[in-house]
């Protein structure tokens, strides 16, 4: 491995007399410091007697078990490249995630994990905090840290590669932005297969040496009690957070806990106005917006302190950000900040990943000779650098509850049933959801339509379930241009077109 420059370690080590401070909590069990240092040194010895070494590739399924962060540190600890495996994944994703991926072990918290993939070698995952715990190995370097699989609109999913030094700067310039330190509590119901629960809520609480309260399964009931019970920080989709004041609404204990935390973050989709409002009236509190993509991590994040509903912040500290037009040109004058002229988000810095795998000609293609990364975000500026996201390039990106689906995937994936003859898949707006997954589908025989059941349980089973469309529409043929070419906004109802 190379120690590129800084001889900075990934995870602080553990200072003699704080090893008794709490560091991760789930599902009832909390690893102090100390003993978490210790599982990490006991995955760290499984590792190494399944004969893996540092640099090799090691994917995890992200069972909703205590395993599940534990291996995901150990491996950043150790060296090894995580590949992170949504345990819903479909047959079809999951086949060519550990093609492209070629994993060595596959590491698994649960039997029904391990029996997803019978022919790959599997390190059945145990949680041992006993013992001493090695100094933490991994420096902050260029090499591969993680491999997070992110859809694009069309084909599939691309594994976007993030080094240590990706996430280490990115950690950084965020805990500066949040005054995020050791004495706070970060609470998280997210999935630990992509970057906002997984970077951000793991490997954040883990940098910034703040305790971890992990939720795996995400209920407003259990955010409030670990709010309750003392957690600083709470990180949420928008989804969460329209879910989070219904029930506050009528639970004023809730309201009371989200009051309470020293900073509430949304993240992975808009939150629309009127969230804001309703968290705001119910708790007191104004949530803090930050944006980012799985490969340039967080670009921008509202500073504590500083709330500003319908804005995602100025750049991160790191973070060289501007507003281009549809020739990559940057906005000039006034327009670049003038807080209504549209452009696209181009970013550089040294959070930006350092490419796709296997994937050359998409990594070009979003990337410049000089490092800009093309985001596909349309934005406006503020002269004091707050940007404001108002819509994306493409409508075949769908952001669902915050996960990000590509509509050519789904139609892929319906076009796979026999008595489909052709789909067309958008996102439509969802007051839970940002946007639900809508397919028009031709049938092959209109007067003999397939299960609607079938269908979604095909896309789920073959991709994975929160790509599944939550309505069905038959229609009899797909809109087309002149040139044969599907228009999808005909489909749309007229207020949603533009
Ligand atoms: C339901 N289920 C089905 C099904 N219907 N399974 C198969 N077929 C069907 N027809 C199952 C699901 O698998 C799931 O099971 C359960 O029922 C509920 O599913 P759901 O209805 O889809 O979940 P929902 O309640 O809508 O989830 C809402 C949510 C979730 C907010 C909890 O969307 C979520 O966790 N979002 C977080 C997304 C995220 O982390 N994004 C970060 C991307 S990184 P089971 O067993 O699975 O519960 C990024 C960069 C950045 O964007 O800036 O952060
Ligand atoms: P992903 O590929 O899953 O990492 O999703 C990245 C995309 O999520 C971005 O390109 C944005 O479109 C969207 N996104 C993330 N955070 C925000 C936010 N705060 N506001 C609006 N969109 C966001």
């Amino acid at each position: 491995m190379t120690a590129a420059g800084s001889a900075q370690a990934l995870f602080p080590a553990v200072v003699p007399g704080e090893a008794e401070r709490p560091a991760l909590t789930a599902l009832g069990t909390t690893l102090t410091r100390g003993r978490l240092a210790a599982a990490l040194s006991r995955y760290a010895e499984c590792l190494e007697t399944a004969g893996i070494r540092p640099g090799d590739r090691v994917a995890v399924w992200t069972d909703r078990a205590l395993e599940t962060p534990v291996a995901l540190l150990g491996n950043a600890a150790f060296g090894v490249v995580s590949v992170p495996l949504n345990p819903s994944l479909g047959t079809r994703e999951l086949d060519h995630v550990l093609s492209d991926a070629q994993p060595k072990l596959i590491v698994a918290a649960s039997d029904d994990a391990a029996s997803r993939t019978p022919d790959a070698d599997v390190l059945r995952a145990t949680v041992d905090a006993t013992g001493d715990a090695a100094p933490a190995p991994r420096l902050v370097d260029d090499d591969p840290l993680l491999i997070l699989y992110t859809s694009g609109t069309t084909g599939a999913p691309k594994g976007a590669v993030l080094s240590a030094r990706n996430v280490a700067a990115n950690l950084d310039g965020l805990a500066e932005a949040w005054d995020w330190s050791a004495s706070d509590t970060v609470t998280h119901a997210l999935p630990l297969f992509h970057v906002h629960g997984l970077v951000l809520g793991l490997y954040g609480s883990r940098r910034a040496g703040s305790h971890l309260h992990w939720v795996p399964r995400f209920s407003p009931e259990k955010i409030g009690a670990a709010l309750a019970a003392g957690a600083t920080m709470l990180f949420a989709v928008p989804t969460m957070y329209h879910r989070l004041a219904d029930a506050a609404e009528t639970d004023p204990a809730l309201a009371a806990a989200l009051g309470g935390a020293r900073l509430l973050v949304s993240g992975s989709a808009g939150l629309p106005l009127r969230d804001h409002r309703r968290i705001e009236e119910l708790t007191g509190k104004t949530i803090v917006e930050r944006y980012g993509l799985t490969e340039t991590l967080i670009n921008t994040a509202v500073p504590h302190g500083a709330p500003r509903p319908g804005y995602v912040g100025p750049p991160v500290p790191g973070v060289e950000l501007r507003l281009v037009d549809d020739d990559r040109s940057p906005l000039e004058g006034d327009a670049a900040h003038d807080d209504r002229t549209i452009g696209e988000v181009a970013v550089r810095g040294p959070s930006v990943f350092t490419g796709y795998l296997n994937r050359p000609d998409a990594t070009a293609a979003v990337r410049d000779d000089d490092g800009w990364f093309y985001t596909g975000d349309l934005a406006t500026m503020t002269t004091d650098g707050a940007v404001r996201i108002v819509g994306r390039r493409a409508t075949d990106l769908i952001k669902t509850g915050g996960f990000k689906v590509g509509a050519g995937e789904v139609e892929g994936a319906l076009l796979e049933d026999a008595d489909v003859a052709e789909a067309a898949v958008l996102g439509l707006p969802d007051d839970d959801l940002g946007q639900r997954i809508v397919a028009f589908v031709v049938p092959r025989d209109a007067a003999a339509p397939p299960p609607v059941a079938r269908l979604v349980e095909g896309v789920a089973a073959a991709l994975s379930p929160h790509k599944r469309p939550r309505e069905v529409r038959f229609i009899d043929s797909l809109p087309r241009n002149a040139m044969g070419k599907v228009q999808k906004k005909r489909l749309l109802p007229e207020p949603s077109r533009d």
